[in-house]
């Protein structure tokens, strides 16, 4: 069997987001979006049923990797150059969409939402009983975070899809990443660095009031 499919862990997909945080604390796009791209990937993994919600994340990623490769490119290496560089050339659409619909700002926001999303149902899934399901830990960081975002019609789409997950167990297994206890060592390593990128991010936008982009 080919190596590439066959090794797939989401060991390295969360160390990804270690990579994303510089030595001034600032956090760059190429390593959070080769972080995202690992979490679709073994979203696919788990089935078509979820296909609407990665084809959202992919979306999101290739907006923002093609100003990755645009002329401005350097721009965009990290977050906080990102802000900076849209807002101050009035690129960001504040009110209401129109003139900058995917502005990097809006676009990166919605990822960030999905990543506190990410960030409970990993630590749900770290901290649950061994008869949990996974269904509910992922309704519930969900309810907690990204819903409140959303529509009627994506909440209920949502949870349709939530109850197609494998129970956890198997979830676990899913990731690759060896024994149920080591599957929980290393969410145990990863989770501060995802929670790390969180939190600068969340201030970055807090103190720019960019939290409520349209
Ligand atoms: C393991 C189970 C995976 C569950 C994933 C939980 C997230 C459910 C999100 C459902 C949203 C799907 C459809 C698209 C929604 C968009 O309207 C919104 C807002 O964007 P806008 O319309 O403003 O442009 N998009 C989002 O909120 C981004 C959602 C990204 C979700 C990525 C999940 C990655 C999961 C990794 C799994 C390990």
């Amino acid at each position: 069997m080919a190596e590439g499919a066959d090794m797939f862990s989401l060991r390295e997909v969360l160390v990804a987001f270690k990579g994303c945080l510089s030595e001034q604390q600032e956090v760059r796009v190429d390593p959070y979006l080769e972080g995202w791209k690992g979490l679709v990937r073994f979203l696919n993994s788990l089935g078509a049923i979820f296909s609407f919600i990665s084809k959202d994340a992919v979306t999101k990623i290739q907006i923002i990797e093609g100003y990755r490769n645009s002329d401005q490119r350097e721009k965009y290496l990290t977050i906080q150059s990102m802000v900076e560089y849209e807002l101050s050339n009035g690129l960001v659409d504040l009110d209401k969409r129109s003139e900058h619909p995917d502005s990097g700002c809006r676009t990166l926001l919605r990822l960030h939402r999905a990543l506190h999303w990410l960030q409970l149902f990993l630590e749900g899934l770290r901290t649950a009983k061994e008869d949990a399901k996974t269904s509910v830990i992922c309704s519930d960081s969900y309810n907690a975070s990204l819903a409140n975002y959303h529509p009627w019609i994506i909440r209920k789409a949502a949870m349709v899809a939530f109850y197609a997950l494998p129970p956890r167990n198997t979830f676990l297994e899913n990731m690759n990443v060896g024994t149920t206890e080591e599957a929980m060592a290393m969410l145990g390593d990863a989770l501060p660095f995802i929670c790390k990128v969180y939190e600068i991010t969340e201030d970055l936008y807090a103190q720019h009031k960019l939290l409520g982009l349209p």
